[in-house]
């Protein structure tokens, strides 16, 4: 389909101007938005990190790609958000210390808003300190972690211990996600649950409240 190209190179091209208008653009005309973000937003990020892997491009470009697909995905999140009332549990999402991806963790946010969870998004790079500090406060249901680097997956491990001294696993579900994360690396962890993408967090939180 053409306008699912047309997104995907005007992310990868960081046409930051422009998609506000284009997305827009499709919503009115009644997309289907679950393509419209897995076929043509995610499938740009894929083409502008092999470009970066392969030194095509490099950082500076690599955030324009990033702050485009966020525009587009701000102006979807609210035809995203659900009808219910009563939030369905308390979600405590982050991504974790060394680690400012958040495109991924915030369409995360963007599906479980919209299956009916209360959400408490502590952003990006965050300590273990920080996180079990916030995690007795709001005291959650479950608590999603996110990394998209190598470098930072095993920050996942050091956040499931430190809930394990404080003698707060029993009483929280972690979820962890995020490109370099699979479900091996979830199990040895220590992780309750991962999720390959967006769809699969929403089954895995419906599972735990
Ligand atoms: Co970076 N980056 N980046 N980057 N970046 C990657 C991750 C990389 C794979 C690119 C590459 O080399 N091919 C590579 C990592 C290599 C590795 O670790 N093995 C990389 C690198 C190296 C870096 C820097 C080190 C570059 C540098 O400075 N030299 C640097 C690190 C900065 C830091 O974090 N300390 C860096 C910086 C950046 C930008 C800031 C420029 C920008 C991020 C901007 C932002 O997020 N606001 C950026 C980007 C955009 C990318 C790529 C191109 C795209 C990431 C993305 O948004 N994907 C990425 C390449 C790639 O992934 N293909 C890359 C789209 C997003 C929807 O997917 O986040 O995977 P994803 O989320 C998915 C699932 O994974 C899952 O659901 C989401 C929806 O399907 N999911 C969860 C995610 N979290 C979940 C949590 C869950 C459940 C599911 O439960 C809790």
């Amino acid at each position: 389909m053409g306008y699912l190209n047309e997104i995907k190179e005007a992310i990868i091209n960081g046409k930051h101007k422009e998609i506000e208008g284009m997305v827009s653009q499709l919503i009115k005309e009644g997309v289907d938005l679950k393509q419209l973000i897995d076929e043509g937003m995610i499938a740009a990020m894929d083409v502008v990190g092999e470009k970066f892997a392969n030194s095509e491009i490099f950082v500076p470009e690599m955030l324009v790609s990033a702050v485009t697909m966020q525009k587009g995905l701000d102006l979807i999140k609210p035809l995203l958000k659900g009808d219910e009332t009563e939030p369905k549990g308390t979600i405590v999402m982050c991504t974790v210390k060394g680690d400012i991806h958040d495109i991924g963790k915030n369409l995360v946010i963007m599906m479980l808003e919209g299956a009916g969870f209360k959400i408490i998004d502590l952003g990006v790079d965050l300590s273990v300190d920080q996180l079990i500090e916030r995690v007795k406060e709001i005291q959650p249901e479950i608590l999603g972690l996110s990394a998209l680097l190598t470098t930072s997956m095993p920050q996942m491990k050091k956040v499931i211990d430190a809930l394990d001294d404080q003698g707060l696993r029993k009483t929280i579900k972690v979820m962890v996600g995020g490109a370099p994360v699979d479900r091996k690396f979830a199990d040895a962890i220590g992780a309750d649950g991962y999720g390959a993408d967006a769809a699969e967090a929403v089954k895995l939180a419906r599972r735990f409240v």
